[in-house]
């Protein structure tokens, strides 16, 4: 496709239909992912996710700046759950990041729900594809807060990193919603706020006691963003812990296990859609429920009933 040499060569404005066509699950979009899929796996996709307020663009903005020292491309996604329309909710993150945008080493995109049957997950993995297939050495994926949809999407990451306050009162709360476990780095950021060491002393405390030990322990560092103090320090453990990814063999070991998930979740989605347009065509909804609920029928029979009709076809 023209469209994809052009998004390969750097063009950004290909880039951004490229992206479009994804979202909006558009025909092409399938031709697309599977011309860009060979050229994927070089880069190296970091998560931030922690409560909104927290500073996360502000941290995003600095350690692309940082980050961009060494010259590398770096794209950043600002990911919504909660917003339905693609750039609305995260706007005022679009301006705080607007100098960025001056940078031609730098893309910028946002992402919200679109009510896709693949859902935001979906779309988040198949843009952190055509990004890497790019040539972005760094995806940054910004969450808005710490939902479950949020550390779904986190998840796609090899690198996670969680932006904690001091202050904030929720703290231990955020805590038990999963973020110890998908945390390769905890940020205690707002730093020149008071509490600020007890919040690295609980991190430190509760990850001490997490069960599952692996050879990276997450380093809980301090920050300032809005002053960029301690951003440096962020991108060098940033760089160690795909060091460490890539040494380990773990790298692999996530990307095999995230291929395995993906494929299922296609197939299944697949058997799903067909499923409903067969329902839907042959109009039996209706019937099925009503025999169901005079107990003509019951749920199980029903299932492999349809199953059984659909292989017939
Ligand atoms: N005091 C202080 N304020 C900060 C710091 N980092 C960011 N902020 C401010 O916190 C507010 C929220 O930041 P933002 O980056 O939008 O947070 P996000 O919702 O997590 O993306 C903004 O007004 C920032 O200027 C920091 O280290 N110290
Ligand atoms: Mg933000």
């Amino acid at each position: 496709m023209e469209l994809v040499q052009r998004a390969r060569q750097g063009d950004y404005r290909a880039l951004a239909r490229l992206i479009t066509l994804v979202e909006n699950e558009e025909p092409e979009a399938v031709e697309a992912l599977q011309e860009l899929y060979p050229y994927t796996g070089k880069a190296q996709v970091i998560g931030i996710t922690g409560p909104p307020g927290s500073g996360k663009s502000t941290l995003t903005d600095k350690l692309v700046k940082e980050l961009r020292r060494d010259n590398k491309k770096v794209a950043i996604v600002a990911v919504d759950p909660t917003s339905p329309f693609t750039g609305g909710a995260i706007l005022g993150d679009r301006i705080r990041m607007s100098d960025l945008n001056l940078d031609e080493g730098v893309y910028i995109r946002s992402m919200g729900t679109r009510g896709s049957l693949g859902g935001l997950s979906a779309a988040t993995s198949a843009v952190i594809k055509i990004l890497d297939a790019c040539n972005f050495e760094y995806i940054i994926i910004e969450t808005v807060g710490v939902g479950q949809s949020e550390i779904d999407i986190v998840k796609m990451a090899d690198t996670t990193l969680v932006v904690m306050v001091p202050g904030l009162g929720d703290d231990i709360q955020a805590i038990k919603a999963g973020i110890l476990e998908i945390g390769d780095l905890f940020i205690v950021n707002k730093a020149d706020r008071d509490g600020a060491n007890r919040v690295v002393y609980e991190l430190k405390m509760m990850l001490e006691l997490k069960s599952e030990k692996s050879a990276w322990e997450p380093p809980v560092l301090m920050a300032i963003s809005d002053q960029n103090i301690g951003i440096k320090e962020i991108a060098d453990k940033i760089k160690e812990h795909f060091n460490y990814l890539v040494e380990s063999n773990y790298l692999e070991i996530k990307r095999r296990d995230r291929l395995e998930k993906e494929i299922l979740s296609i197939v299944s989605m697949k058997i799903y859609q067909q499923i409903v347009r067969k329902i839907k065509r042959e109009g039996k909804l209706k019937e099925y429920l009503d025999a169901l609920m005079k107990k003509e029928l019951d749920p199980y029979k029903l299932v492999k009933q349809i199953f059984a009709e659909m292989k017939d076809n």
